[in-house]
Formats: C-alpha cells, structure tokens, sequence
C-alpha cells in the first residue's frame, strides 16, 4: 500500500507537493474542480460545506481539461519525486446532463470521453467521481473534533429543493429559470449511472484509465429531495455488478462508510478489498451515524483505522490511501497542521502491519 495526499485545485504548487513528499507521501490526488470560486468567503484550505447555493459556481462549459494541463500537472508532481495517481471529480460545467439526463447529455458524455481519454495520454492512471444530484450537501462545518478543532459533521437531515441551474452542489447555470429541479426515482438515478458505465467504460479500458466511484457524502437516502445511490454499503456492490469491466472500480471511503447506519465498517472493507476493485482509498474516521456525525482526528473516531489497514494488506490492496479530510489544527496553517498529523498516523499504521502477502 502507499500513501498519497490529495490537493485542491489551488493547492496544486510545488510548495504543496513537497509538504506532500515532506509527509511521506509518494502519491498525489488532485482536485482539478475549483470547488471555492464563488463560494462561501473565509473557508481556507479547509474542505467546502457551502451555503444552499453550494459550494460555489461551477467551471467553463466550453473549456475541458487540456492534454497540456494534464501533463504538466504530472511533471510538477514527478518534480518533486512524486507520482500523481489520480484526478478526484469531474466539473459539472462539463457533465451536468449526464447527471441529470439532460438535452446536453451526448454532449457531456463525450466530454467525459475526451477527459478520460487525455488522462491515460498524460499517464494518470484513476478518475475518481461522485454519481450524485445534490453532491457534498447538507454537512455543517463546528469545533466539533478534540481540542475543540474545527471539523465538519451533520446536524440532521437536508432537504431543502435544489434550485435550477445547480447540480452536485454548485452552480452551472446563474440564469437558470426560477423553481426547483424536479426529484427524480432511486430507478431513474441507477438507470442513469448504469448508462454511463456503459458509454464511458469501454473508453476507460482503452486509455488505460479506471473510473472510481465515491460512496455518497453524507450518505442519507435523499438529500436535498434528490435520491442518492450509494448511501449504504451493500450499494456499492449494485455498482460493481451493474458492469463487469476491471475499469469500474470504487473511490473506496472509509469515512463515508462508517457515517452509514448499516454495515459493520470491518467486514464491508474485507468484503469490497477481497473483490479487488479498489481504485484508491480514502480513510479518515468519524463519531456517529449519519444524521448525526461528526469527522474527528484519525487516531479519535469510532473506526480502528489500524484494523483497517490490516484489513487491506491481508487482502492484497496494493493501491494509495489518502486522509480525504482531517480536523483544522490551531496554529498559522490549520490545513496542513492537521493533514502531517493523518499523514504521520497513516505512516506509523503502515510501517507497524505484518509484510504484504
Ligand atoms: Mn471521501
């Protein structure tokens, strides 16, 4: 297994790729969707939770990700002797029909298409995404980790409609028509992802690239009215047997799983890690079950996050773990304070498990 460190967009700097090296990381995950632009001003480094308008506003419709971009990225992570391993969420400027089965939605597929492709041109092996309406929505951000840190948590269930012009909790269209995006069947939302397995995945093969599906974030059964695919841990299994290629494969999150109010978190990690089809793994912990959770320092959740891992070795995960988030410390950089302190826990996690089999 290997440590990784995912960056947002704005993190994307040689500064941080060595703080990355620095940490013990050998891989990097970037975030290539600027999820602060637009948004909620003061939130720092820190993950977004967003106001009922989202996170923010969405990228340009007309501007994918470009071969040069992709490449350079890869270079300025090898630069700093680091491999970028994978490219986390697409910009719902480039795939909000697919979503929503909208009139732009073979538009937006070829998009996808176009991006996967140029990932396998410019050597990045993952593409991780989030099949989801209302996104990362309906989290609060309190000083709810030890020490009184601030940490983001769910303080009850969420679902104010979602206004039109927004998918995925940003803003693709600001002159969208005033009212509601209709709510959509569990059905219809499963139809969907499953035709977009099969128009992407074949193309993913091909370059070379895997698709990694993220579990839902806070994983309730609807947020925002909106039904959500993989809001349970048996879910994520309806998502491998919906296509059998190698290339589908799932953005494992520990956390995430641990918020679902079924499942025992150890046996739903020897179950999907024994199947092989973890693409990378985010592993942070957490206190209770989603509507009421709380994300806390790694060493301080309900998740023996060292079982984990032991968990993950014996069953041949050879891939990258990443922390996804971590409490903000208190001190001149809150991000990065509390990033080293899941990175040095992950390290030490890792060192002390038995050799790989
Ligand atoms: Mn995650």
């Amino acid at each position: 297994m290997k440590l990784g460190l995912g960056l947002y967009r704005h993190m994307l700097t040689r500064e941080n790729f060595q703080f990355a090296r620095q940490a013990g990381a050998t891989h990097v995950v970037a975030h290539l969707v600027d999820y602060f632009k637009g948004g909620a001003p003061g939130a720092g480094d820190d993950q977004p939770t967003g106001t009922d308008y989202g996170w923010g506003r969405a990228g340009d419709p007309d501007q994918l990700w470009t071969l040069e971009e992709l490449t350079g990225l890869r270079r300025g992570v090898e630069d700093a002797g680091l491999k970028l391993e994978a490219i986390e969420n697409f910009d719902p400027a480039h795939w909000h029909d697919i979503l929503l089965d909208g009139p732009q939605r073979a538009r937006h597929i070829a998009n996808v298409q176009t991006i996967i492709r140029r990932l396998g041109q410019a050597g990045i092996p993952l593409m991780g995404y989030n099949f989801s309406l209302a996104g990362v929505a309906g989290r609060t951000k309190g000083n709810y980790a030890r020490g009184g840190a601030p940490s983001v948590g769910m303080e009850g269930a969420y679902d104010q409609p979602m206004p039109n012009g927004m998918v995925w909790n940003m803003v693709y269209d600001p002159a969208a028509a005033p009212g509601h995006v209709p709510p959509v069947t569990p059905a219809q939302l499963w139809s969907r992802l499953e035709r977009f397995l099969a128009e992407v995945l074949p193309v993913a093969e091909e370059a070379g690239v895997r698709l990694a599906l993220h579990p839902d974030d806070p994983p309730m059964p609807s947020i925002r009215g909106q039904p959500r695919l993989v809001y349970q841990p048996r879910f994520y299994q309806q998502v491998i047997d919906l296509h059998p290629s190698p290339a589908n494969q799932l953005e494992f999150c520990v956390g995430s799983l641990a918020e679902m109010t079924e499942g025992d978190i150890y046996e739903v990690v020897d179950h999907y890690s024994r199947q092989h089809r973890l693409g990378y793994v985010h592993l942070r912990n957490v206190r209770g079950k989603v509507p009421q959770y709380r994300e806390t320092f790694i060493d301080d959740g309900e998740v023996d996050v060292r079982r984990v891992l032991g968990i993950l070795q014996r069953n041949g995960f050879t891939g990258v773990i990443i922390p996804d988030h971590a409490p903000q410390m208190s001190c001149a950089a809150p991000w990065h304070a509390g990033m080293a302190y899941a990175m040095g826990f992950l390290q030490a996690g890792l060192q002390s498990l038995p050799p790989a089999p």
